[in-house]
């Protein structure tokens, strides 16, 4: 039989050949509902799709072959990996009939099922394959050096513009697989991507996450648009120790190194467990599925409270820094100030929860409750001194939980945080459906003015804060309650906060961080999105909290006015109106600049406004910058602002 066409009629001689419709069906479903696949088609779906990428070098990594692995931002707007692995499989799938690579890049979930024995680990946050990138991708190509040939080929939206061929000889192994994402706009109106511009903030965090989680490997991400280029390397023999420290790397900490735990399990189940406590009052445990962060937790993480709960009452009673009549340590006083990484590696990972990232595979919580146990016994066992510092600071967090219980039922029995009387400063909506209803935060009292007057009293709540709030890595909560930026915003959503928290109760549905466009208003919001994720978690995890996005410009030019949110959009539209006769550029420094009208037109309008709405990773990154602007260790932290600057700014996305 001759080689067969690039898509093959789905019937041949009346007979339907199922992994061809699956080809002709697949590719198409990826681009008619891309969302499904990678989750969204903005900046972060396009992120997904390096992951992707990557993913497939880090499980060639993982299984022994491949040490270096290369990403690299190219000016023309596309994204390249590179790794020194064996090289794809070229040979003839003995279903399909066509290469492996090709197979796996224009098939759906294609990958994974000739990688012989072994199992895909990486496998993407939507475990999707590269294929879905190929498919939104305007063109793809990949390139492998194998058996002393180079060959190649490449795609346009998923489908294969020529054959695999051979295009030189090589000595070296390796793939290559470079992609330019399908971006929509007026010339492409059927792209998928709201935008193509990656970020290399974004995509260290991950590269740097993938070193971490990975031990030995290197990935270097390599960011040619930037002049001169940047070149940033990933590398840590410590894998996961390594991760605790830096997660605690502003923080003193109780014992200099992190306490790591390894196995591996009857049914292959790979568990590695580091932790370290500190002096903060905060915990911050991140748990990971075959390299996917599990922010919804599951049943790894349940292994590793409970393991390590037992180990901690259980060397507590036996070394009697329990008394007979003390009540067990709860988990919650274990994991005070407690930063860990679980990180677990598993055949056939279930993941459930709300956005599929929650570990379900039951057997998890037994192996790494098990394994978790036998080991910090024994270290605590054996190491004296680290056992005391470590039953000091539990048994201080249970007592302090006990005194922050009865504050909060004295509290309660007033009635001080669920009185039907709203603070003073609130300008409430008249509607009373939680659904309807918005507040917008609001920095400073003047922009608090403008707003009250420029608002839709209808639906729309006004609530000034006066800039502080306040650092919950410093205090614990019943501390926090005496901080009246706090206190008036628990009072004016009416949920309560913490084990009381009662999403039924909430008096809006829509939360809005309104501050300004500058370093200090990123701060304030930072401040606010921290308290949410720390204490009022399930705001976020609804998707009930947004950041209002006022507009940095107004641009004014024989009698009309244009407002531009950002440095690109101003670039835009002056080439747009032309820059003669000159229009007159304002630089909005703060939201009180803006007059009441102003402000409901560009910020608070429904019809015209931008919002971003806030989920849990965003959530997260905000409390991960929190941990460093405004930990107890003022070097680092300065440093960090430097260093960051662009990245608080990019919380402006
Ligand atoms: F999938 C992909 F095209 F996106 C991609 C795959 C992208 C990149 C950057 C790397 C890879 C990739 C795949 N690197 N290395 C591999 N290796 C294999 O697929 C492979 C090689 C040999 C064998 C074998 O059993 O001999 C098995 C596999 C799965």
């Amino acid at each position: 039989m001759p080689d067969s066409p690039q898509i093959r009629p789905a019937r041949q001689g009346g007979k339907y050949d199922e992994s061809q419709i699956q080809v002709l069906e697949g590719l198409e479903a990826v681009r008619k509902r891309p969302g499904m696949y990678i989750g969204s088609t903005d900046y972060r779906g396009l992120h997904h799709c390096v992951y992707e990428i990557v993913d497939n070098a880090v499980d060639e990594a993982l299984a022994g072959y491949c040490t270096e692995i290369q990403v690299t931002l190219h000016k023309d707007g596309s994204c390249s990996v590179k790794d020194n692995g064996r090289g794809f499989p070229v040979g003839i799938h003995p279903k399909v009939k066509r290469p492996a690579v090709e197979v796996c890049l224009t098939m759906l979930h294609a990958g994974g099922k000739f990688g012989g024995e072994g199992y895909k680990v990486s496998g993407g946050l939507h475990g999707v394959g590269a294929s879905v990138v190929n498919a939104l991708s305007s063109r793809l190509s990949v390139t492998i050096w194998q058996d002393g040939k180079i060959h190649q080929q490449e795609y346009s939206r998923g489908k294969a513009l020529y054959d695999l061929k051979v295009i030189g000889e090589t000595t070296e192994t390796g793939t290559l697989v470079r992609f330019w994402p399908d971006v929509k706009s007026d010339e492409v109106p059927d792209g998928i991507f709201e935008t193509g511009e990656f970020q290399t903030n974004i995509l260290k965090v991950r590269m740097r996450e993938m070193a971490f989680l990975n031990k030995g490997i290197r990935i270097t991400l390599t960011d040619e648009c930037e002049t001169p280029p940047t070149e940033r390397s990933y590398y840590y023999e410590g894998g996961i120790v390594e991760f605790v420290k830096y997660l605690n790397k502003n923080k003193q900490v109780l014992f200099d190194e992190p306490i790591y735990i390894e196995g591996v399990s009857e049914d292959d189940t790979a568990v590695e467990v580091a932790f370290q406590y500190s002096e903060s009052y905060t915990e911050n445990i991140f748990a990971f599925a075959n390299n996917i962060h599990t922010p919804e937790g599951g049943t790894h993480l349940t292994g590793f409270s409970t393991g390590l709960t037992r180990a901690v009452n259980n060397y507590g009673r036996d070394f009697k820094y329990l008394k007979e009549n003390d009540q067990n340590l709860k988990s919650e006083d274990v994991r005070e100030s407690l930063a860990a990484i679980v990180s677990v590696k598993l055949k056939d990972p279930q993941f459930e929860g709300q956005t599929k990232s929650k570990l379900g595979n039951s057997a998890t919580r037994t192996i790494v409750d098990n394994m978790v146990y036998d080991a910090v016994y024994t270290f605590l066992s054996e190491n004296p001194p680290v056992g005391r510092a470590i039953l000091d600071r539990c048994v201080n967090a249970a007592r302090a939980r006990e005194a922050a219980r009865k504050a909060r039922e004295l509290t309660r029995r007033k009635g001080v945080l669920e009185s039907a009387s709203m603070p003073g400063k609130l300008a409430d909506c008249t509607e009373r459906d939680p659904a309807k209803c918005e507040i917008f935060l609001v920095e400073g009292n003047s922009a608090g003015g403008s707003a009250k007057n420029g608002r839709d009293r209808m639906f729309q709540a006004i609530l000034p804060l006066r800039g502080k709030i306040l650092n919950v890595e410093k205090v614990r909560i019943d501390r926090a309650l005496s901080n009246n930026e706090i206190k008036t915003m628990i009072t004016a959503f009416g949920c309560g906060y913490g084990e009381d928290f009662n999403l039924e109760k909430l008096r809006y549905h829509r939360i809005v961080c309104m501050t300004d466009a500058d370093v200090d208003g990123a701060h304030i919001r930072i401040l606010m999105l921290t308290f949410f994720y720390r204490y009022m978690r399930p705001l976020v995890e609804k998707g009930y909290v947004y950041i209002a996005m006022p507009p940095l410009y107004k641009v004014t030019k024989q009698k009309k006015e244009y407002y531009v949110y950002n440095d690109i959009e101003l670039d835009k539209l002056l080439a747009e109106i032309g820059r003669e006769p000159k229009p007159e550029i304002q630089r909005y420094k703060g939201l009180g600049e803006m007059s009441a009208e102003q402000l409901w037109q560009t910020t608070m309008n429904p019809e015209t406004r931008v919002m971003m709405q806030v989920n849990l990773s965003d959530a997260i990154a905000a409390d991960e910058l929190m941990t460093l602007l405004m930990g107890d260790q003022v070097e680092p932290r300065r440093e960090f602002i430097e260093e960051n600057a662009k990245l608080v700014e990019n919380l402006d996305i």
